[in-house]
């Protein structure tokens, strides 16, 4: 009976698609229901990811195309690599042949290329990239923190091709963020260690705490999803009165400033506004008080010598949210940003309702959460734990 309701369900589905016409909700939950058990779902919310990668070889590999797309604007296209690195990040064992990707979603044709390839050792596409004298100077340049694809291109497309180049030539103007970038660029671009984030947790912690002692402190971005590495530390700020979120981290940020531990601070006061949601602007930056920061992070023990410095620079970002928004912000701000990305278009495509990083909207009407538990059940997902959440 089930078989046949199945095939029944399909061929509405297909007819529906074939004719053009929006496949009814209830038969894509059907459809997703009676899928085999074994299927891996094509939205990275349906998957868990872990940080224990079977597929590192051909993963590593999709992310150098993407990352090449990206750097020159092609965000669209190089999506479909992430998606397919992703989709091979969630496998519970590494791939043996190329005809295994066959039941596997998000593959296309030319992922399935760079896999084939990559198993006699590496890709000559890759390779080509890797050597491309554009994509290594794009990636040069746009590692620099204040540094966008934008303004890397314009400094290739001037001829630039390393830092002192750029350097000596004058008609390149630096903003604040980019001078800061430069200025702290060997530190900075190294990666934080988990233990450098908990001496950071302790530090911002203390700062909070002493302006308001009703306020909490915790971790998120990838050390959230247990990476023992970052690129910075994103905390996140719990205040439990009405419009303190508002006034916390213009104090912190002077806190830090008053113990000498602030090298740079771009603070954006929030511009979250109730009358504006649900928002449709997916991919944009939330509307909450945030803040990024290079801190000074003092060594316990080595120093070093050359310098005189007993400190590295570290980027920070904090966010403070309203209370009421809090658990979204939590998600939101967990990332992985893959994740997240497919969270809310399951949410729109499969679920008829809006998620951002504010809020979950069920038609007009706001879905309050007080855990992230509490989203994946408003979403009839089975909850995925932050280190399931890597993909
Ligand atoms: N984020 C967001 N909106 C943005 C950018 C980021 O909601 N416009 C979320 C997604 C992940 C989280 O914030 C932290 O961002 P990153 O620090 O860039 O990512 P990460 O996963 O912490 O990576 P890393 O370990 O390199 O810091
Ligand atoms: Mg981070």
């Amino acid at each position: 009976e089930t078989h046949d309701k199945h095939v029944l369900h399909i061929s509405w589905f297909t007819e529906s698609m074939s004719a053009g016409r929006p496949v009814p909700v209830e038969i894509r939950h059907y459809i997703q229901v009676t899928k085999p058990e074994s299927a891996v779902s094509p939205y990275a919310c349906q998957r868990r990811t872990t940080l224990d990668n079977h597929n590192k070889i051909f993963t590593d590999a999709l992310e150098v195309l993407a990352e090449n797309l990206e750097l020159s604007g092609n965000q669209g296209p190089s999506l479909a690599f992430r998606k397919a690195a992703s989709v091979l990040k969630s496998l519970p064992a590494a791939l043996r042949r190329q005809e295994e990707t066959q039941h596997l979603p998000c593959l296309g044709e030319h992922s399935r290329a760079i896999i084939e390839i990559s198993e006699c050792g590496s890709s000559s596409r890759v390779e080509e990239i890797l050597n491309d004298e554009r994509y290594r100077t794009m990636k040069l340049f746009s590692s620099v923190f204040g540094v966008g694809p934008k303004t890397a291109e314009n400094w290739f497309c001037r001829g630039l091709r390393t830092f002192a180049e750029r350097m000596s030539e004058p008609s390149v103007r630096l903003n604040r963020m980019q001078t800061a970038g430069f200025l702290f660029y060997e530190d900075i671009s190294k990666p934080v260690s988990r233990t450098e984030a908990s001496a950071l947790k302790i530090i911002v912690e203390e700062a909070v705490i002493c302006v308001n002692p009703s306020a909490t402190v915790s971790i998120t971005g990838g050390f959230r999803r247990g990476k023992e590495f970052g690129h910075d530390v994103d905390f996140i700020i719990k205040t439990p009165e009405a419009g303190q979120e508002d006034v916390i981290l213009p104090a912190v940020i002077k806190r830090f400033k008053s113990q000498n531990i602030l090298l740079y601070s771009d603070l954006q006061e929030s511009t979250f506004d109730l009358r504006k949601l649900p928002t449709h602007c997916f991919d944009a930056m939330d509307h909450f008080g945030k803040c990024f920061l290079i801190m000074k992070l003092k060594h316990e023990q080595e120093m070093d010598a050359r310098a005189g410095k007993d400190w590295k620079a570290v980027r920070v970002d904090l966010v403070a949210p309203p209370l009421e928004r809090f658990t979204y912000a939590l998600l939101g701000w967990t990332g992985s940003t893959l994740f997240l990305r497919d969270l809310r278009r399951f949410a729109r495509l499969e679920r008829g309702k809006l998620l951002d990083n504010h809020a979950l909207y069920d038609k007009n009407t706001f879905l309050p959460a007080n855990t992230e538990e509490d989203i994946f059940a408003h979403l009839g997902l089975e909850y995925i734990e932050p280190w399931q959440r890597n993909a």
